[in-house]
């Protein structure tokens, strides 16, 4: 039996000298050169990935030739400022770690009508100190039922509605040249029901049909749903669909979204194709959608496989060779066990952190900060060269991802304490000042999420006077905890729930569009007046963020808990121990007093760099109702 190494070395050889073969004269020159020296560096890993997946097929080395052709031909047409990006992010691979990194995320139709108006944005997007745009899913798409772009008809056109390839192109040059990165999905675990692929697959394509997951009965989707959960309960149950035709196919999330089958080879170069694609738009950082669900396993939940991770891994072995400077974010939103496990520079450099997102929310309900205090204690810390990316809101739901081991340190019953955050959230519980809507209510389980803009939730929307101070409160908290904080555009001038998606029938049966408004000109022509709503939280927000980028404390992700002795106050160290930001935050309607013993070992007065005030903290410190107070501690 050869070693891993050797069989590795001998594939390396092979490939290299097949490529050379097939290309001719085209293997020769600068580029050929650059590909072929960090092919020689990275084949090694990305061998190791896919025979672990597909080494004991008889095609897995003509396999690798396809594969490694794909990666030629996507290294071969990235353009040359791309390519001189790469080179540059090679050499500071901490260019998403710093303090002045700040994401904003949108729809490029709600926000800014089509991707011409995308540019036309910049300026705003400058304003609030921007370096990160996520668009959502730009691609073509069928007309209604498109899940808010996550069903691709096709990855290398652009929906019509929203302009062309050419434009997606030219905003991301505009972009670049503006300092802030293009974060695109990579939706890969699905396509769309006509998408060219799945066509041909119900037409009979032998090749086509393997590229999802079709069944001619029942017989083999029962003995998956034996241990699957349902995502999208209210569009279908379980996890398949049926086609007019009688047969079944995998859909996780809509009937008309099928999961393409990675255990065939084919899919994963296909798919390689078209994510350096996407990459040489001008992508900086792909957002990797629904990565928990991309390996399905009979007899298993088919999420968060060893496989989903080695076929990220393998893409991202791939992107290291033909696309260098390209940085995948996961978005997984499940136990935050699973979560960690996508986070490696080797896998997923960033993460959303749907814990801390889910947490802020619950800890705004209960005013007790136990179980973010333990987040951040217990499950912040990260690999070195990767990060967070912290929100308050997105376009999604919001889950309660967090772990029930965790809460029941606590003493708190993890599926009762759901239930009592989606009745709060709902306005089902008393004293709630949330105008939440209920998300694919599973009345089998007792699963529920909530839909509902950031404004909506902290009670903006039925007029209460605090709703502007949580809002704030909410997003000091994802400024500075580290990582790369993400605001989702509309938040930040306070934009209430919109309930036309129900007189839509595509979308009436999806509450999450009750978030997903158009951009309201009245509340941006608003962001100046501190006299409004609007321009509270947005001065409030544009004070944050100026702030953060103007303190080193705020780079990174070293964070250390700071015990504050109140319940409802939230405390911690940011930077280095020579000179930490401390960070206390109220998260109750009352005033909240912190005792003298717990600032013994700081200084006698700490500024505040939010306010600009000092604060004597030798008899100990009060926090006004939900202040938030960022303390030197020079
Ligand atoms: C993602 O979310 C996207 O963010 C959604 O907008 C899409 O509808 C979906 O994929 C399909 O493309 O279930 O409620 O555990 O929770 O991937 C959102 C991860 C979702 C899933 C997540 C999915």
């Amino acid at each position: 039996m050869l070693t891993l190494d050797n069989q590795s070395r001998l594939a390396l050889t092979h490939v290299r000298s097949a490529l050379s073969r097939r290309l001719g004269a085209a293997a020769r020159g600068r580029a050929w050169e650059a590909f072929a020296a960090r092919l020689d560096q990275h084949f090694p890993r990305l061998f190791a990935e896919l025979a672990g997946l597909y080494g004991q097929r008889p095609d897995f080395v003509p396999f690798l030739d396809e594969l490694l052709f794909t990666a030629w031909q996507g290294w071969q047409s990235r353009p040359v400022d791309l390519r001189a990006q790469d080179a540059q992010r090679e050499a500071d691979t901490d260019w998403f770690q710093r303090e002045t990194m700040l994401g904003g995320v949108c729809y490029v139709d709600l926000f800014c009508g089509n991707l011409r108006g995308v540019i036309d944005q910049i300026p705003y997007f400058q304003e609030l100190g921007l370096t990160y745009l996520h668009l959502m899913p730009p691609f073509k798409c069928p007309p209604d039922h498109n899940d808010g772009g996550y069903a691709v008809s096709s990855y290398r056109e652009v929906n019509p509605a929203l302009g062309t390839i050419e434009d997606l192109r030219a905003l991301a040059v505009a972009l670049r040249k503006a300092g802030i990165s293009l974060v695109l999905d990579f939706i890969f675990n699905h396509t769309a029901d006509d998408h060219e692929w799945a066509q041909a697959a119900v037409k009979g394509d032998p090749a086509r049909r393997d590229f999802y997951y079709l069944f001619d009965d029942r017989s083999q989707p029962d003995a998956y749903e034996k241990t699957v959960r349902e995502i999208f309960p209210d569009e279908h149950p379980g996890a398949f669909s049926q086609l007019p035709d009688g047969r079944w196919v995998w859909t996780t999330f809509h009937s008309y979204q099928w999961d393409l089958n990675y255990g065939n080879p084919a899919v994963f170069t296909a798919m390689a194709g078209e994510m350096l694609a996407i990459a040489n738009l001008g992508a900086d950082i792909l957002r990797m959608d629904a990565v928990a669900f991309i390996w399905k396993r009979l007899g298993t939940s088919c999420e968060n496989l060893p496989e989903a991770h080695a076929l990220i891994r393998a893409f991202n072995a791939l992107c290291r060779i033909a696309a260098p400077g390209l940085l995948f974010k996961s978005e997984a939103i499940v136990h935050p066990d699973d979560v960690m496990k996508y986070i490696s520079p080797q896998e997923c450099q960033l993460s959303y952190n749907p814990l801390q997102m889910a947490l802020l929310w619950n800890t705004l309900a209960t005013r007790e900060v136990n179980l973010l205090q333990q987040a951040l204690q217990e499950r912040h810390t990260l690999p070195a060269g990767t990060a967070w990316v912290n929100y308050v809101r997105s376009h999604d739901d919001i889950g309660w991802t967090f772990a029930d081991e965790d809460a029941i340190r606590f003493g708190i019953n993890g599926f009762d304490h759901r239930q009592f955050l989606n009745r709060f959230y709902v306005n089902r519980f008393p004293g709630s000042f949330a105008r939440g809507v209920p998300f694919q209510d599973n009345p089998v389980t007792g699963d529920c999420r909530i839909s509902g803009t950031c404004a909506s939730l902290v009670g903006l929307e039925q007029g209460d006077p605090l709703a502007v101070q949580r809002v704030l409160l909410l997003h000091s908290v994802a400024l500075s905890t580290g990582g790369i904080p993400l605001i989702y555009l509309g938040d930040e001038v306070g934009t209430p729930n919109d309930h036309r998606y129900l007189d839509d029938p595509a979308q009436a049966g999806d509450s999450r569009w009750v978030h997903r408004p158009r951009r309201v000109p009245a509340l941006y022509a608003q962001r100046e007046d501190a006299g409004t709503p609007a321009g509270r939280i947005h001065q409030g927000l544009r004070r944050m963020i100026e702030v953060r980028r103007s303190h080193a404390a705020f780079a990174g992700n070293a964070l250390t808990g700071f015990g504050s002795g109140n319940a409802s106050v939230l405390g911690y160290l940011r930077g280095l121990p020579d000179r930490p930001v401390l960070v206390l935050a109220n998260f109750s309607e009352h005033p909240q007093h912190c005792d003298a013993a717990v600032f013994s070992a700081l200084p006698p007065v700490l500024p505040d760099l939010l306010q600009g005030a000092p604060h004597p903290v030798r008899g100990g410190l009060t926090l006004k109702p939900y202040e938030v107070l960022w303390l030197d501690v020079a």
